[in-house]
């Protein structure tokens, strides 16, 4: 049967490059009728520092978020991570199961780490086993995600398959399918065709956020980088023209269309032109949401009933998972 799990970092504000390579996606599949499992990754947010009192609200303002994009808390399971102690248990014993070599290998941490790779944390470095244990605790089938999350997806894959190989118990974690599908898998930086939109980037005129005002958004739209040329005719006309290229993307995200209609729609037009009609495309797709969302964080007892309803019928799958799993790897039990 299929499972579909995906979370989001509880560390600050969210942006176009999450709304659409995420949670537009999850509520995708939600309308597809699959049991979906969302969580707020609060545990992997700690990684790097997060000041305590601030961590609680961007938890909640997460599930605020995954509420006001559309999930609906009768079909999908909401819930905060470190909620469910199977996550961390799970993640000790897959601690063991992967290999250094092929931590090492991950190119996000690479990325984050920077020049300062000994005073990063632990939890840094091992957080794609964290991601692994929270994806194989549901024996999800399926996990939407951005493109940059492919490599993690890869490493819960190869855990996975040892543990099932080591302790001879084939098939017992499914192996999961990313699904990185859609017009904006990777949303590029405003300013910047070549970098990926992120929290992380200083410059706030690189991304939109969810919680940016429509004249915000609409001048964030107007001083992106583009290239002098008007739109091509055809997509291969996009090819080269990273900033035409991402523009595009968006567009068609929000709108529901593929690439080709939008170019069909504006091909030979300038961006003076283009913009505007994306700005008006992205403030009326975010304005229901960012409004949504704001009303739940007023009084947060809405979002608190549903992250605590959820927590419970997570743990009613995960323990038991877990469970099995001390009694495969020969943990003493009563
Ligand atoms: N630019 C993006 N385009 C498409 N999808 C994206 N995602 C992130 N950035 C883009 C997807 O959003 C989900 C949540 O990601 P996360 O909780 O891991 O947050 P993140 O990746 O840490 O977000 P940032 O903005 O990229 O943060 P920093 O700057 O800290 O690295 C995931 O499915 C991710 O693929």
């Amino acid at each position: 049967p299929r499972r579909i799990l995906s979370g989001i970092q509880a560390s600050g504000a969210l942006h176009l490059g999450n709304y659409l390579g995420a949670l537009k996606r999850f509520v995708e599949l939600q309308d597809q009728g699959a049991p979906v499992y969302v969580f707020v990754a609060d545990m992997h947010a700690i990684t790097v520092w997060q000041d305590p009192a601030k961590l609680t609200a961007q938890t909640r303002e997460i599930a605020a978020a995954y509420l006001a994009s559309g999930l609906d808390p009768e079909k999908a399971i909401i819930f905060p991570q470190s909620a469910v102690r199977a996550h961390a248990e799970l993640a000790w014993i897959f601690n063991c199961v992967a290999r250094l070599g092929w931590l090492d290998r991950m190119t996000q941490f690479k990325e984050k780490s920077g020049k300062h790779k000994e005073r990063s944390s632990v939890g840094l470095y091992t957080y794609p086993v964290l991601q692994a244990a929270d994806i194989l605790l549901y024996k999800a089938t399926e996990v939407p995600v951005g493109e940059d999350q492919k490599q993690h997806l890869e490493l819960t894959r190869d855990i996975a398959a040892k543990f099932n190989n080591d302790f001879g118990v084939p098939g017992f974690f499914p192996v999961p399918e990313p699904i990185i599908q859609g017009p904006a898998t990777r949303v590029m930086s405003l300013r910047d065709g070549a970098a990926k939109m992120s929290k992380s980037d200083p410059s706030d005129n690189s991304r939109i956020n969810l919680t940016d005002d429509a004249d915000t958004i609409a001048s964030k739209i107007k001083k992106a980088k583009t290239d002098p040329e008007p739109l091509p005719e055809t997509l291969e006309g996009l090819n080269e023209r990273p900033e035409a290229k991402n523009l595009v993307a968006i567009y068609a995200a929000l709108a529901g269309l593929t690439r080709e209609q939008v170019i069909a729609q504006f091909g030979g037009q300038g961006f003076g032109a283009f913009k505007p009609a994306l700005a008006d495309l992205a403030v009326s797709s975010l304005a229901p949401v960012t409004a949504e969302m704001r009303r739940l964080m007023d009084d947060p007892a809405e979002i608190d009933r549903v992250l605590k309803a959820g927590a419970e019928s997570a743990a009613e799958v995960a323990d038991p998972v877990v469970d099995e799993v001390k009694k495969i790897v020969g943990f003493w039990r009563a």
